[in-house]
């Protein structure tokens, strides 16, 4: 059968088919009375902070405070599955290169430190001793610290998050590549420019009192399960809910809450969107302008009838810079320009805009479908623009969200993970600790890689995640880690990065973030984290550890960190050995976490002021700072339509995933099943092909860069997407995503605009991609 791996989607988000797929998970893990008993602990006081994401928390933590994908990302943590010594031992990493993400993670947790052997093509065991040592000589033997590349993946607490940076300053370099360059980075420029400060302004209460949520590019129902459960309760007390997403996406449309048991019992659901708009891919700049425009159409009727004014007069009074300009940039875009760019009309745009206007209190979130864009940056100060046009930031109910990914990406930034650091946070360093710290601009994601592949880098470091896999131009990244003289990666199990040695390569197990961390002294250690909305709370395991092997994340940075810089200075060890020590610090060196010890105790943390929400512009003009530019000249998606056969394609999440980290093969929600080499596609658009749902083709980028890019044997899933966009899954589609294509000022990979071109029949062109997964 052709399309045997597609079928029905299920009805509801959430609900039954919920908890049945936390049931088997739970089983699957191969413990699940320890995985329940885990789950009940996720994010409560006294818990540990769920690994799945990075939504806030409420004020009184329900015995339940988590969701299917927590469980899946608990239990995949929390697995009795062990790849051990003996595992390593059994296969070469050559053979080990050939299986898939989720074969290769499936072998379990890593228990004991190991290095690569190159005459038997295998890793052996090494003791810690024997590893830091080697890693200090190699990276004390480079002729520049900037040779070195200090990778970071958001799971990082905030205690080793800030030890590792204050390492590598030490070291002398800024050389901080981190997975937010390939996520928010777009969301932090942006704010920045436009309010004066990279972080959402809103608080989960404010979700209780906004008459409207508009949210954008992003699908909560798979990534931020437990954000549904407010959406849902602000649906059932009449908010409207706008979603502006190409996809049909299940989760934002009808959601069974797993923690409302009336509606378990009964079988019911609630209708999340009131208003569900398609845009095509890239086009969302242009739908907020038209919004922007029919806003300012309705104010000019307004006025001429002398009805009250639609626009917020005192806040752009009073807080705004730009206002004049912005207005006449809006009147030179032409509607004709709007409808084309946002593939959505002008009819449409009105109807979200008198949802905006009807609402007193409006809140924006956005995530991935909004940052992975060329223009990504524009569009994040275009939503700002809107939203300052009715004051909506800095109260109550109203403000902006961009919805983060990994549990503590916007921790590890607050505590200095950040290659172009303040002049402010490096002087508050070299205060608190008597040494001069690097002051030049150190590489992003994109750099990183580029130092890798001309040769200037020679040194790789990850603290958590899977460098290789995440980033574009899989097989060009795979080359450039194998270049190298040094690859270290501390994880909690295998990935394919790993597989990628460097001459001299290394893999360090830690300890999870489920587990319990004794010091020297037999007491269990507290981390903490930060969430979207700025909480910062502690984080403390409960499981025993997976193997008496492991080292904490901060012991490791330190073992490496005494053989690199010595201990005349820091002590790292002491450190090490009481967290709350590095606390002190923190407190010492970064704004807002005064009594941080003290107030990590209270059962929710605390919140880190936000200027933005208090109406305090740390902007250069001292006000919010409306973005007076056009749209762009055009969009991939437009672009990709100047031919029949090109397509604009977009690399999502499916729900059994976790980033690199695949759980299982289905999607559930899209009513895919036992496959990911999928591409969703309009079924006018499958037809115009020639072609139906289950053929099989190989996807060809067309990025012209004379680089041939080929992904191989995927299958076609007719689709509720406009015509011209497809989609399909990342990291598998990595391949396609050209390191030469980054976003304007964030230099974020645009890996929701991929131009791309299909040949039918498989395997007619199947050359150099399967080095991908090698
Ligand atoms: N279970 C689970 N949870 C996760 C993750 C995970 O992999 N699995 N990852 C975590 C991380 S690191 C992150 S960053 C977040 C990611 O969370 P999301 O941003 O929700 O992740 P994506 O799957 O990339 O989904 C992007 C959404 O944007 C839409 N989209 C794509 N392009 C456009 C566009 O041009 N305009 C509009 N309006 N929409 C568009 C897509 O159709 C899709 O619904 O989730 C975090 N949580
Ligand atoms: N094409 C495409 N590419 C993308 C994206 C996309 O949407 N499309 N999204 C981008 C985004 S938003 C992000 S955030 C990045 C993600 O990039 P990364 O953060 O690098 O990737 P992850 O898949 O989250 O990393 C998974 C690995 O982390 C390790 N790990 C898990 N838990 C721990 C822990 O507690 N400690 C340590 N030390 N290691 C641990 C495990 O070994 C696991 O294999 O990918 C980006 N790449
Ligand atoms: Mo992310």
């Amino acid at each position: 059968m052709k399309s045997d791996f597609i079928g029905k989607k299920s009805s509801t988000a959430g609900g039954w088919g919920a908890l049945k797929s936390c049931g088997k998970q739970l089983l699957q893990s191969g413990n699940a009375i320890a995985g329940a008993r885990t789950m009940l602990k996720a994010n409560q006081p006294h818990g540990f902070d769920c690994p799945g994401c990075a939504w806030g928390d409420p004020e009184h933590g329900s015995s339940f405070e988590f969701c299917e994908n927590g469980v899946k990302a608990v239990s995949w943590e929390a697995t009795e599955k062990r790849a051990t010594p003996d595992f390593f031992a059994k296969h070469t990493v050559s053979d080990l290169a050939k299986l898939s993400d989720y074969e290769l993670e499936l072998n379990g947790r890593l228990t004991h430190p190991m290095r690569y052997d190159h005459a038997s093509d295998k890793y052996l065991p090494v003791t810690w001793e024997d590893a830091f040592a080697e890693i200090g000589d190699i990276l004390k033997g480079l002729s520049s610290p900037d040779q070195s590349e200090f990778y970071t993946s958001g799971r990082a607490s905030n205690e080793a998050a800030y030890l590792y940076q204050l390492f590598v300053r030490m070291y002398g370099t800024n050389n901080f590549p981190d997975c937010s360059n390939m996520c928010h980075e777009a969301s932090g420029v942006g704010l920045k420019q436009a309010i004066g400060i990279g972080k959402g302004t809103v608080l989960l209460e404010d979700f209780e009192k906004a008459d409207a949520i508009f949210v954008l590019g992003q699908n909560p129902g798979t990534n931020h399960p437990r954000m549904l459960g407010d959406l849902r309760r602000a649906a059932i007390r009449g908010a409207n809910i706008v979603v502006f997403n190409p996809v049909r996406e299940r989760g934002l449309e009808r959601f069974s809450d797993p923690q409302a048991k009336l509606e378990m019992l009964h079988g019911g659901a609630t209708d999340i969107a009131s208003h569900y708009f398609q845009p095509l891919l890239g086009g969302d700049m242009a739908a907020v302008r038209g919004m922007s425009k029919a806003v300012f159409a309705a104010e000019d009727a307004a006025v001429a009838a002398g009805r009250p004014s639609v626009l917020d007069h005192a806040f752009l009074r009073d807080h705004c810079q730009g206002f004049d300009d912005y207005r006449a940039a809006v009147d030179a875009t032409s509607w004709s320009d709007i409808e084309n760019q946002s593939g959505l009309t002008r009819a449409q745009i009105e109807q979200a805009a008198d949802v905006y206007m009807s609402a007193e209190k409006v809140i924006c979130t956005w995530a991935m479908g909004i940052t992975q864009h060329l223009h990504s940056v524009a569009t994040i100060r275009e939503i700002s623009n809107f939203m300052f046009l009715r004051g909506n930031i800095g109260k109550p109910g109203a403000g902006l969200c961009p919805v983060r990914g990994h549990s503590n990406v916007q921790g590890d930034r607050t505590v200095g993970i950040n290659e172009k650091p303040s002049d402010a946070f490096l002087d508050a360093l070299e205060r608190e600790f008597g040494f001069n710290v690097p002051r030049a601009h150190g590489h992003n994601v994109l750099a990183a890689i580029g130092a890798m592949l001309d040769g200037s880098a020679k040194a790789f470091v990850g603290l958590g995640g899977n460098f290789a896999r995440a980033t574009p131009d899989s097989a060009l990244v795979a080359k450039a880690l194998r270049n190298l003289d040094l690859t270290v990666h501390i994880a909690t199990k295998p990935n394919h990065s790993h597989l990628m040695p460097g001459k001299v390569a290394f893999i360090l197990p830690c300890l999870g973030r489920t587990e319990i961390d004794l010091n020297s002294d037999g007491q269990p250690q507290v981390v903490s984290v930060e969430d979207s909305m700025s909480m910062v709370h502690g984080s403390a395991g409960i499981n025993r550890p997976a193997s008496p092997h492991l080292l904490s994340e901060v012991a490791i940075i330190a073992g490496i960190a005494e053989a690199t810089v010595g201990s005349q200075t820091i002590s790292w060890a002491a450190l090490a050995d009481d967290y709350a020590r590095i606390r002190d610090h923190i407190e010492a060196t970064v704004p807002g976490f005064v009594e941080y010890n003290t107030r990590l105790r209270q059962p929710r943390g605390f919140h880190l002021r936000n200027s933005a929400a208090h109406r305090e512009w740390d902007t250069p003009t001292g006000k919010a700072n409306f973005f007076v530019g056009g749209l762009p000249t055009s969009t991939v998606h437009q672009q990709a339509r100047t031919a029949q056969t090109r397509f604009a394609l977009q690399t999502f999440r499916s729900h059994d995933q976790y980033n690199t980290t695949v759980y299982g093969l289905d999607d559930r929600y899209r009513g895919v099943y036992g496959e990911r080499n999928v591409i969703f596609i309009h079924p006018d658009d499958l037809a115009s092909l020639g072609a139906e749902s289950g053929d099989r083709v190989n996807v060809v980028g067309e990025y012209d860069d004379g680089i041939t890019r080929v992904a191989t044997d995927f299958r076609f899933v007719s689709y509720d997407i406009p015509r011209g966009s497809v989609a399909g899954y990342y990291p598998e589609l990595n391949v396609l995503v050209p390191l030469g294509s980054a976003g304007d000022q964030s230099d974020t990979p645009t890996s929701k605009s991929v131009m791309v071109s299909f040949q039918k029949d498989g395997q007619a062109n199947a050359p150099a991609n399967k080095d991908a997964a090698a």
